[in-house]
């Protein structure tokens, strides 16, 4: 199942004819650019090209007014001082006489994308597009749209595909009220935007782009809008923003399809902007919105108005949407003091409406001795400041960005299995590739001598493959893997595996284990190693690097799990591997395995060693590798509520890890303190 990429050049035909230092901005290039870097990097190439059509004026029709869309007809044939003229009409708007040919090929473009997903010929794709859409409304162009791509796109899945729910996420940094309008009060449609707002000091300056406006009628909660108050938000603010507000709705909400409002101007060096995200950020994004809707994943370009930003961004997106590990994610990990306080306003604006975040309950209460100095990254974060950079000196921060991306080329082998006894039944993906090589016995038997365990055999082949997995982990040549061992034996070629990749490269490592898997006695906390149980024993002393938490026993349980705790950490503590462990009586249900390690090729640039029990079944087998793969998860299945003694379990937890790990954080200093005086009084 592939990426489809539609374009058309004509959409490049439509420019700006007079003056106007507001409106120059959208311009050809940036399609042109955009092109030419997933050509640049061999990326259209892999992809399924498909031309662009125009819409029918019936298509057209779905959201627009039969007047409104007659007008823009008419404008084919005006002159240059008549279109300045109806222009002037509309806020930040220009008419060209292509424009409606160009638009028509946008709305077309975003068509063909859905009904390409949707009829299975691909799994997701971009469609490169121009005028943008998702400022335009029922009659009326603003903001460089003329038609509201994504909004006929919605509308056209659910006629002529038949869906219930639609899930759009508007990355773009501008406000897309045009699309709210359109789907305000409509709860089949899931539209969330965040938007640089700057308490409505920007443009659009609408009162109705604050967190506060949630939909109406029918449609209450299904509007979820995150505005940005300050300038300046980066990758742990964006990324804050989908673990903590998006996702937990978005699962509980169920989509069918996900069409991305996917504008670029939200990332570092753009002028409108003036955000800090840096490209790959946007692969990271792509990669969390694949675990919904089965990866059905159809993203149509908004604004992204510097050129090169642009275009390496639009490059990360499409490399994370061809299931291509995403690399790390550079500087602190540590959201702003205002993007915090603008999550907790959302969350708290929407919780009437969604049992997800009602559930994840109001910020725990710190504790004098949590206090750390605000923002500071800590000790162990290699980056210095120069990532604050503003400016010229931010485009020299994107360009050495640039030249880190090249130096980590995505490896020549994705995934990798090694088992010691593979199932007939067993059907991997294509491109899996069966790994029956070994470490050299010498090597193996060094590591294994201390361990009873490993003095069988069977278990001493296993360790084998997994120590030349873990190898070709370090040395680049496999992204990620799947190693089986007998059960016996799990615990300790967890502690080998942790040593050997200490020993060979790895700066720091996460272990996740699952199941009743105790963290190897050697492991201190002097932060290389971060050890996350669930569903094991509780910790006798449980520290920054050694956290336990049961497991949950509903999916919304699982969720919060995840999505609270488990990926917050692992962002936070930036590793650069991955060992996910699925210990004896690990009680995740497939599904359940699969998002977990899905989601867990985030933090580590995709390097990720899974290890099983060898009695795990051929289809448990079979998930695994798709997720490494970059295939979306199997469904969790439907929505239920995460019991009172999880989430008991999870705030204790994360009371007390929150000063050094700042992902985990869902409030501003003021919530903390609205939270304080409601528990003392
Ligand atoms: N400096 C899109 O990105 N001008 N439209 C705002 C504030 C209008 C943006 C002026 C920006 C429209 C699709
Ligand atoms: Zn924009």
């Amino acid at each position: 199942m592939g990426t489809a990429l539609v374009y058309h050049e004509d959409m490049t035909a439509a420019r700006l004819l007079w003056e106007d230092p507001e409106c120059e901005i959208e311009c050809p290039q940036r399609l042109t650019a955009a092109l030419e870097g997933l050509q640049q990097r061999g990326l259209e190439q892999r992809c399924l090209r498909l031309v662009a059509r125009e819409a029918s004026e019936a298509e057209l029709g779905l959201v627009h007014s039969p007047e409104y869309v007659a007008l823009l007809r008419g404008t084919q044939a005006l002159g240059t001082q008549e279109l300045q003229a109806l222009s002037g009409q509309y806020d930040a708007v220009y008419f060209h006489p292509r424009t409606f040919h160009c638009a028509r090929l946008a709305v077309g473009a975003a068509l063909q994308l859905v009904d390409a997903v949707m009829t299975g010929a691909v799994r997701n794709g971009l469609a490169l597009v121009r005028p943008p859409g998702h400022h335009s409304q029922r009659a009326a162009a603003n903001g460089f749209c003329v038609f509201n791509n994504v909004a006929i796109a919605a509308r056209h899945a659910k006629q002529k595909h038949g869906l219930h729910r639609v899930l759009i996420v508007d990355w773009d940094v501008h406000h897309g009220q045009g699309t709210q309008y359109i789907f305000e009060d409509d709860p089949s449609v899931l539209y969330f935007s965040w938007h640089r707002y700057e308490h409505r000091r920007f443009w659009p300056y609408l009162r109705e782009s604050d967190a506060d406006a949630v939909g109406q009628g029918q449609g209450l909660g299904f509007t979820v809008n995150l505005p940005w108050n300050q300038v300046g938000m980066g990758n742990a603010d964006y990324m804050a923003a989908f673990l903590h507000v998006l996702l937990p709705l978005a699962f509980e909400f169920n989509p069918e399809l996900v069409l991305v409002s996917a504008g670029f101007d939200s990332a570092i060096g753009d002028p409108e902007g003036q955000m800090q995200a840096t490209p790959e950020c946007f692969a990271h994004l792509t990669q969390l919105l694949q675990v919904l809707a089965d990866g059905r994943v159809c993203a149509v370009l908004e604004g992204g108005y510097h050129l090169e930003s642009l275009s390496q961004s639009v490059c990360m997106m499409v490399q994370a949407l061809l299931g291509d590990p995403a690399p790390p994610l550079s500087g602190p990990m540590v959201p702003h003091g205002s993007a915090l306080e603008s999550i907790q306003s959302v969350r708290a604006a929407q919780a009437p409406y969604w049992m997800s975040l009602r559930q994840q309950g109001a910020a725990p209460v710190l504790s004098p001795s949590t206090c750390s100095p605000e923002g500071k990254p800590s000790p162990l974060l290699p980056w210095g400041p120069e990532f604050k950079a503003a400016g010229t000196q931010t485009m020299a921060a994107l360009s050495s960005l640039l030249d880190k991306l090249c130096l980590n080329p995505t490896p020549p082998v994705r995934t990798a299995v090694a088992l010691t006894a593979p199932d007939a039944a067993l059907v991997l993906p294509p491109g899996v590739l069966c790994q029956e090589r070994s470490a050299l016995p010498e090597e193996m038997q060094a590591w294994a001598r201390p361990h009873k365990a490993l003095a069988q055999d069977k278990a001493l082949t296993a360790l084998g493959k997994v120590l030349y997995l873990l190898d070709r982990l370090l040395d680049g040549q496999v992204s990620s893997g799947i190693a089986a061992t007998p059960a016996p034996a799990t615990a300790a070629t967890l502690d080998v595996a942790i040593r050997c990749g200490l020993s060979h490269g790895a700066q720091r490592l996460l272990c996740v284990a699952v199941g009743q898997l105790d963290r190897p006695p050697d492991l201190t906390d002097d932060g290389r190693t971060l050890w996350l149980n669930i569903g094991g024993k509780e910790a006798a002393a449980p520290s920054t690097f050694h956290v336990c938490v049961p497991l949950p026993g509903t999916t919304g349980g699982f969720l919060n799990c995840v999505l609270a705790l488990v990926l917050p950490l692992a962002y936070s503590f930036q590793p650069d591997l991955v060992l996910v462990a699925l210990g004896p009586t690990h009680g995740l249900r497939d599904p359940q395995a699969g998002l977990l390690t899905a989601l867990l090729r985030g933090p580590a640039g995709g390097r990720v060693l899974a290890l099983i029990d060898e009695e795990s079944t051929p289809q448990l087998v079979g998930v695994l590798a798709g997720v490494l793969h970059g295939e979306a998860p199997p469904s969790l299945g439907p929505f239920s509520m995460a019991s009172p003694e999880d989430m008991q379990a999870l705030m204790h937890l994360r009371g007390p890890l929150e000063p050094q790990w700042k992902m985990l954080q869902v409030a501003g200093e003021a919530g903390v303190g609205v939270v304080r005086l409601r528990v003392s009084a």
